[in-house]
């Protein structure tokens, strides 16, 4: 293979004098396309240090997560052996018992559940934590369930499928050769730091940025404009600029007349949003909404970068996306270099050109031979091309029992505090009659459990890792699992033995099973293991730019959709129709009166991840309590000083919180961060208020008011 690669690392380092040995391997507390390469220093079977890789993307920096990762792997916390409930549910009162009787009692009860109601009684779930999802998603179809669910009915896949809409397709930005990016709603700096660098050192060369976002970020001061939109109005603001394009000729006419469907729809429906009315809806000065819009459209090549949720995260939140989506075709920056590329990912939602069979893999038995899948009746678009459940519908289905029953659920890192209404949620999963969760810690999802297993970390085991830098990896584990801890792949693959039992790939083995996906490539898991670091793959295929000339669109039309067919056909708006959030002043102005500040939830913080984060002493320490985001001029019109406990409420409740006076929170706006123990703020959201056509909750648009706390 040495004519087809580089070695990306020199080999280990054994440091003899200390007793120290550096270990290559990866973080991966965060998304699969950072997860950093570390160096963890190993002295008695013990990390004793961990520091950035300077051989990977990192370059030798670790976030602040990633360098609290000894307080993460070895926290007291952690499981370590597999445990059975004795107590109420909830209560946490379980029993250590050995592997052999919790994984057969485990295959006992899955597999009654399936003899009486059906392989499509259990759900099987992976939270976050993304690495066992192709094993995950095999094993639920070779049982025969077609639910397997995950988080990412929250998260990214809406913005797939309004792609997939509008071009029939992914895309994604090409930001080292565009000279102008439209960064709509995401902030790398704290969502992916290593790979926010990219962007730096494109600036430098020139590269224009427009942002656009309530929030100031830290891209903020890169930004040659900053387009303040009010939460929720992003269609609006996208129909606008899509007005001034048009109406100043500055599009692309001839990719407009011989790839587009519905553009005469689509050029009514922006007038109706010139920059003065789009100035009253979305609070963005009309004067900037004209000159982002010359910017983007007289800038060739240019591109869109939207973030994985926060633009989806609305009641309208898939009909925005394609408004902002419709933006790359009108100024001609579909799939070509600089502009949105088609590059589909190649294995665990990264694109590197590294070709392999993991589609295959994962379903192993047609959609047609199972039942219809959990969200499938509500959410049929969104099933259509996500082949998964929608997780989001799961805590309905379990307390309606219809269409059919759900009962058991095996779940990899389950968090209820994910769900808008989580207590709603959490309810929903304390009346299954089983219930498996997978996690490296007693979580309080994990209370509700009958069967409690102990994963270890990224330190701990192997997996296959690609990188957009078309690098491949097979990590190598810097310790032994702690305790009786394992890895989730090895707890899959032991249970496909008697969950799966004609399965005779799954029974192969986890290597083998990797094998047999990596096959394309031409790779073995057995040539990955010498290189530590990982291997750069030189001749990987690059998808070629402007495939639809060749090819014509995968959309029904076969052009790229201003009008989805597909949309028309469900008998939903085939336009992207721009629409209020259900809660804003201006639609709810009766729910308005007592709840007059707008309440955004979610924007990441760069310590925090999620629900994990918290019981870190190291990052806890950045924001000791709960703290939500407000305007100095909000807290003055309410007596409320910096720091100050405070309760922040909807109609649905209220939580305890410190008031952060900043001015990173426009005036009328409340911004804070999800997941925290005792101040839960998806308890103030209703488990229904959610995108119709997507599924997605709309954590990022609602109503909510901010009282001084009583002592
Ligand atoms: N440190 C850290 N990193 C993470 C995560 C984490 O929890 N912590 N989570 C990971 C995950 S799962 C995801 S999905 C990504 C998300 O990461 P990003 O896609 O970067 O999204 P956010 O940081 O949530 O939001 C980015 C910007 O969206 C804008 N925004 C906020 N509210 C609204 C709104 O109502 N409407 C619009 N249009 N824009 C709004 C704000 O200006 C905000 O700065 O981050 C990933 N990376
Ligand atoms: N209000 C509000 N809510 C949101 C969002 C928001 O912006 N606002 N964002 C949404 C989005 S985009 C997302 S992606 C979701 C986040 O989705 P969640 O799934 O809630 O994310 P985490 O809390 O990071 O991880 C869940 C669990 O996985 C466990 N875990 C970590 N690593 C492993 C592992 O290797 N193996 C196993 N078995 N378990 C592991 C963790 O300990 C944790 O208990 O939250 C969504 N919820
Ligand atoms: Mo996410």
């Amino acid at each position: 293979m040495n004519d087809r690669h580089a070695e990306t690392a020199n080999s280990l380092r054994d440091e003899k004098t200390t007793g120290t040995e550096i270990r290559p391997t990866i973080c991966s507390i965060c998304n699969p396309g950072s997860h950093c390469g570390v160096d963890a220093y190993v002295k008695n079977r013990r990390i004793v240090k961990v520091k950035g890789s300077m051989e990977t993307h990192n370059a030798g920096t670790l976030c602040a997560k990633g360098a609290a990762g000894r307080q993460y792997v070895y926290h007291a916390d952690r499981l370590t052996t597999p445990l059975i409930r004795t107590g109420e549910r909830g209560t946490g009162r379980f029993e250590p018992v050995s592997w052999k009787d919790a994984l057969s009692l485990i295959s006992k009860r899955l597999n009654e559940i399936k003899t009486q109601t059906g392989p499509e009684s259990v759900i099987f779930y992976a939270g976050y934590p993304k690495w066992m999802r192709p094993f995950l998603k095999r094993l639920a179809h070779s049982f025969g369930s077609p639910n397997y669910a995950s988080e990412s009915s929250t998260c990214h896949t809406a913005v797939k499928l309004a792609a997939i809409l509008n071009y029939g397709e992914d895309v994604s930005p090409e930001v080292d050769r565009a000279k102008c990016l439209l960064v709509w709603s995401r902030n790398p700096f704290y969502s992916n730091p290593p790979r926010s660098r990219g962007l730096l050192v494109a600036r430098k060369k020139g590269l224009k940025i427009i942002e656009v976002g309530p929030l100031v970020t830290p891209l903020t001061r890169h930004a040659d404009i900053h387009l303040r939109i009010r939460p929720g109005t992003s269609g609006a603001l996208a129909l606008a600029l899509a007005h001034v394009i048009i109406e100043e000729g500055i599009y692309d006419r001839d990719f407009v007349n011989r790839w587009t469907l519905g553009f005469d729809e689509y050029q009514n429906l922006a007038r109706g949003f010139a920059p003065d009315a789009a100035e009253k809806i979305t609070g963005v000065p009309a004067e900037l909404i004209v000159r982002a819009a010359r910017l983007f459209a007289g800038s060739k090549p240019a591109a869109i970068m939207t973030g994985a949720s926060p633009t989806v995260h609305h009641t309208n939140g898939l009909q925005n996306q394609r408004a902002i989506n419709a933006l790359v075709g009108l100024t001609g920056n579909f799939d070509v270099p600089g502009g949105n590329h088609v590059f589909p990912s190649n294995y665990l939602y990264i694109s590197n050109g590294v070709e392999t069979r993991d589609g295959e893999f994962m379903q192993s038995r047609p959609w047609s031979e199972m039942a219809p899948r959990v969200g499938e009746d509500k959410h049929p678009v969104w099933c259509r091309f996500i082949p998964e459940a929608h997780s989001m519908m799961a805590p309905f289905q379990i307390r309606s029992q219809k269409p059919y029953p759900i009962r058991g659920m095996l779940a990899f890192g389950l968090n209820y505090r994910m769900w808008p209404g989580s207590d709603f949620a959490r309810e929903s999963f304390k009346k299954l009659d089983f219930l498996v969760d997978v996690d490296l810690f007693m979580t309080d999802t994990a209370k509700l459990a009958d069967v409690v297993l102990p994963a270890c970390s990224s330190y701990e085991r192997s997996e296959l890792k690609f990188y957009p830098e078309k690098r491949i990896l097979w990590t190598r584990p810097a310790i032994e699992p702690l305790g009786q801890s394992r890895s989730d792949a090895d707890i899959i693959f032991d249970l496909a033995e008697t969950l799966a039992p004609d399965d005779d790939l799954l029974r192969s083995g986890y290597e083998a099973s990797v094998d047999w996906i990596l096959k394309p490539s031409g790779f073995k898991v057995a040539d990955l293991k010498q290189y530590p670091r990982g291997l750069i793959v030189n001749d990987v295929s690059i998808p070629p730019y402007r495939k639809y000339e060749k090819e014509g669109f995968k959309t029904p039309s076969g052009k790229m959709e201003f009008t989805s067919i597909v949309l028309a056909d469900h008998g939903l708006d085939s336009l992207p129709i721009y629409r209020e959030p259900v809660l804003s002043p201006v639609s709810a102005p009766e729910t308005a009166k007592d709840f007059p500040l707008i309440l955004t939830t979610g924007a990441r913080l760069p310590f925090f991840i999620h629900s994990r984060a918290y019981r870190v002493p190291r990052l806890l320490h950045f924001q000791p309590d709960p703290m939500a985001d407000m305007n100095p001029v909000d807290a003055r019109e309410r007596d409320l000083n910096q720091g100050d406990w405070v309760l922040l409420s909807t109609s649905r409740g209220a939580v305890r919180v410190r008031a952060n006076l900043t001015e990173t929170v426009p005036p009328g706006v409340v911004n804070m961060y999800h997941g925290r123990p005792e101040a839960d703020v998806n308890t103030l959201i209703d488990p229904d208020y959610r995108d119709p056509i997507s599924g997605f909750p709309a954590f990022k648009s609602l109503l909510c008011e901010v009282k001084k706390a009583p002592e």
